[in-house]
């Protein structure tokens, strides 16, 4: 099992029988737990913001619950939908709305909520945000789900005039099988630098051919203290420029993937003044399309990431309907 180190912010992937150990280090710096296809652990510390998400996970066979530690004692409440947690420099929180059909308003909502919150607490920047909500590639009232909600997304950034290019956050957006909108976030009380891949055109500048309102995200941030960097890596997917590469095919996808976040590594460390950050300083989550083989993804990814038994593969639909497998990544470091 991984030890957090002191001082830093830190993500565990845990199994049940792990959380014994921990359980007073949790009580004190845990900012959030997040349970994948389960109900969270009942044993986890009863004031500990917890989520449960409709993503079966399909590996490994014992059911892990992922959990931000902060970097001392953690502070926790509850304002409006939104539950949250802070420790001096990070604010993590987390909120669920039932979507129904209206996916772009309740998408604008929830990120009013979190905008206002975020001034509110004095945590006003923005580093990472986790989307996930039912039937993304579904297509109602003649337009994806998905494309639905970046237009709720983009109006909700303009509107708390926030930019809708260049310093955004890192994210995700995936779907679930079943449930309410979830979106859980990281927040700091310093900027976080946007890093953007070089293989790949940068989403806020997608053409409208991917949808009238383009993602409102980075490939990466880095949060930069005196003594850590901490990066939080999007979801990365097969994507080329802007388009999808390998259709069909998870094993190409994997290794395309697996360039793009060799690109991105290489890329922050350049633009970080050499962090260093090699395969090993990350925590990663897989998110692996309903009925898509997991042998030709764990194989490719085998030869390169130290995929062990606490990397969770969850079941997921990725945003883009030919896209079979999407990798997340955070790590941390001293220089
Ligand atoms: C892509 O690169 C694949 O809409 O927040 C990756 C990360 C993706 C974040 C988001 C979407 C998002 O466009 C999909």
């Amino acid at each position: 099992m991984v030890t957090p180190t002191d001082g830093m912010l830190a993500v565990l992937y845990l199994r049940q029988a792990e959380l014994p150990a921990v359980l007073d280090l949790i009580g004190e710096r845990g900012l959030g737990a997040v349970a994948f296809g389960a109900a969270p652990p009942a044993t986890l510390p009863p004031s500990l913001p917890r989520l449960g998400i409709a993503m079966p996970q399909r590996l490994p066979a014992e059911p892990l619950v992922e959990i931000w530690l902060g970097v001392s004692r953690a502070t926790r409440g509850r304002t409006g939908a939104i539950d949250w947690a802070c420790d001096g420099l990070h604010l993590f929180g987390s909120l669920q709305t039932e979507a129904g059909a209206d996916i772009r308003g309740a998408t604008g909502r929830a990120y009013d909520a979190l905008f206002q919150l975020l001034e509110r607490h004095g945590y006003p920047h923005l580093v990472r945000v986790w989307n996930y909500f039912p039937g993304i590639n579904r297509e109602e009232s003649g337009l994806e789900r998905y494309r639905q909600f970046n237009i709720g997304r983009q109006e909700a950034f303009l509107r708390a005039n926030r930019p809708v290019s260049g310093a955004l956050p890192a994210a995700c957006a995936l779907g679930t099988h079943a449930g309410p909108l979830v979106v859980y976030f990281v927040a700091a009380r310093i900027p976080a630098f946007p890093i953007e891949n070089p293989r790949q055109l940068s989403a806020y500048r997608y053409p409208p051919a991917y949808g009238p309102r383009s993602p409102s995200f980075s490939r990466a941030t880095l949060l930069r203290w005196a003594n850590r960097t901490a990066v939080f890596i999007s979801g990365t997917a097969s994507i080329l420029g802007h388009e999808s590469v390998h259709p069909g095919d998870a094993a190409a996808q994997t290794r395309e993937t697996l360039m793009n976040l060799t690109a991105l590594v290489e890329t922050l460390n350049r633009e970080s003044g050499g962090a260093g950050f090699g395969w090993k300083d990350f925590r990663y989550k897989v998110y692996v399309r309903p009925g898509c083989p997991l042998e030709p993804i764990q194989c490719e990814l085998a030869a390169m990431l130290p995929v062990a038994d606490d990397v969770p593969f969850v079941e997921a639909e990725i945003c883009r309907r030919e896209l079979l497998v999407e990798i997340e990544a955070f790590g941390s470091r001293t220089p």
